[in-house]
């Protein structure tokens, strides 16, 4: 049902551009004096009355401006933009209508005039890029028909493509590059069997060229990274479908962009997203262990990396942390999708991470992969349909933005005072001696094992000391927020009957109670 509904739901999300074009006022020639032409250029400002936004520090009571994220501050010997590596993703935050399956698009955003024109496409990238500036983010994602409208012929569409992604490298200017780029291969309908895994012949020539484009749009842009995610790469039944057969097409697919990514001399690094269904019934990218044992069988490690969602990490019955934890320890961490799911909601609801626990663990796993890039953080999320006003838009980043901020100083914190590797070191120290280096070098038989179960007897087993762990994360969420507010150190603080626990701390309740610890 949960799958019915989001299959609907996305594809209404996605064309009611075309769709719903009609239903939507034209805002634009009735509010704008005319200054959104056909011609797709805008003189003034789309977001009047937004400033840059800054870092004002945690007691600032200002919507728009960071909290916690400080760009130039540095971190274990980086600055907080280079461990972030933030990223707007433009299908989200200016494709987005609000659409659900049961409603109408809820946003009329005043540069919109509702078409589905190049020229519309221009003002759009306008606007993105003078967003993407105020918020002082580097770095954007897109798909190649979130940009530019499809046309009649591949040749028409690559031309509408060129012509869009021309202004786009313009406007970027030299600090501005996308994470990554990706080609939209799941709602044309043309894409309902799949992509690459597609039954059809045609339909898999036609997504490997448009593949290639997108992959040269994205080299031209200087993009650093290029996404597939497989929609549509799955099945609804096996009673139609010869899995090993469609994953065959995908590996020979995969192996094509490959060649076609060092033929063009691309630099960047391949990356495959993994999500358990939606909108098929079964993705065969499925999470972050599967699209591993898919890349090894194939001998495509070392070519690709993955790109972890967290909300699709959920979907499959894994925290976020979890699949950020797999592709890590298998070497193939290379960008988060940071966003989160609804713990009521079973579908891919896309929202802005806000939950500083989780953030805390995947900037944990981050600090331990020694960064992410060349991949980085995109915002693969959306404004809630009941937000309307252009400054959510803001808003919303800004929250996200803050949250992983929050993320990487409390790991930075936990990692630095060695709490956490202190415990875990622990828990293993068993291992330390002559019989565990055996075992480790693949040198204790069950001969060897079994004698010695003899000789012990019953093993003494100890704590795992999880609600330790919690407690100290618990603390370190308290010992920033003094130490940064206060500017004083954390000892002058308690000196001052400041450390208290939580339920007495009403800093820890203010600005601590988000955590989920
Ligand atoms: C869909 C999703 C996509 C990919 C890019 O769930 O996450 O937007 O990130 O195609
Ligand atoms: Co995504």
């Amino acid at each position: 049902m949960a799958g019915k509904i989001l299959l609907i739901f996305l594809c209404m999300n996605v064309i009611s551009f075309s769709v719903n074009a009609s239903l939507r006022p034209h805002s634009c020639a009735a509010e704008s004096g005319g200054k959104c032409s056909e011609s797709g250029e805008w003189k003034g400002e789309f977001f009047p009355g937004i400033p840059k936004i800054k870092y004002e520090g945690p007691d600032s009571q200002n919507p728009l401006a960071y909290r916690w994220y400080n760009a130039e501050e540095v971190i274990f010997g980086r600055k907080m933009k280079d461990w972030l590596r933030f990223s707007v993703a433009f299908w989200h935050t200016f494709r987005g209508t609000g659409v659900d399956p049961f409603g109408a698009p809820t946003k009329y955003w005043p540069w919109e005039d509702g078409t589905n024109s190049v020229a519309m496409a221009k003002r759009r990238m306008r606007a993105n890029f003078e967003f993407i500036n105020k918020l002082g983010i580097d770095r954007w994602c897109f798909h190649d028909r979130d940009i530019a409208p499809e046309g009649k012929t591949i040749q028409e569409t690559n031309s509408n493509l060129d012509e869009v992604v021309k202004l786009a490298k313009e406007l970027q200017g030299d600090n501005i590059r996308p994470l990554w780029g990706t080609a939209q291969l799941f709602m044309h309908p043309r894409y309902m069997h799949g992509g690459c895994t597609s039954s059809e012949l045609g339909v898999y020539v036609y997504a490997a060229a448009q593949v290639k484009k997108a992959m040269e749009v994205t080299h031209y842009l200087g993009g650093e990274n290029y996404v597939f995610w497989g929609g549509r790469e799955g099945y609804q039944t096996l009673l139609n479908t010869d899995m090993e057969y469609e994953l065959d097409h995908m590996a020979r697919f995969l192996e094509a962009a490959v060649a076609y990514k060092k033929k063009i001399g691309f630099k960047g690094t391949l990356l495959i997203e993994p999500k358990p269904q939606e909108p098929t019934k079964h993705q065969y990218d499925w999470d972050a262990a599967t699209t591993t044992n898919f890349l090894r069988r194939h001998g495509l490690i070392g070519e690709f990396k993955l790109n972890i969602e967290c909300n699709h990490a959920t979907l499959s019955g894994h925290s976020c942390h979890h699949d950020v934890e797999t592709a890590r320890i298998n070497g193939l961490l290379g960008n988060i999708d940071a966003n989160s799911g609804d713990a009521q909601t079973g579908w891919d609801t896309d929202q802005f991470l806000t939950d500083i626990g989780e953030a805390t663990m995947i900037m944990i796993s981050v600090i331990k992969n020694g960064g992410l890039e060349p991949g980085g953080l995109n915002f693969d999320a959306k404004l809630r349909r009941e937000s309307t006003d252009v400054e959510d838009m803001f808003i919303a980043h800004i929250v996200g933005m803050d949250t992983l901020a929050r993320g990487l100083r409390n790991a930075a914190k936990l990692i630095e005072d060695g709490s956490l590797n202190e415990l875990t070191h622990k828990r293993y120290e068993s291992f330390e001696n002559e019989l565990g280096a055996l075992i480790e070098a693949g040198k204790a038989s069950f001969e060897m094992l079994e004698k010695k179960a003899i000789e012990w007897g019953e093993p003494k087993v100890a704590s795992a000391k999880q609600s330790l762990l919690h407690t100290r994360i618990l603390q370190t969420n308290i010992l920033q927020y003094l130490a940064l507010s206060d500017i004083r150190s954390v000892e002058a603080a308690a000196k001052e009957g400041k450390l208290r626990s939580t339920e007495n701390c009403k800093h820890c309740l203010l600005h601590g109670n988000n955590s989920n610890f």
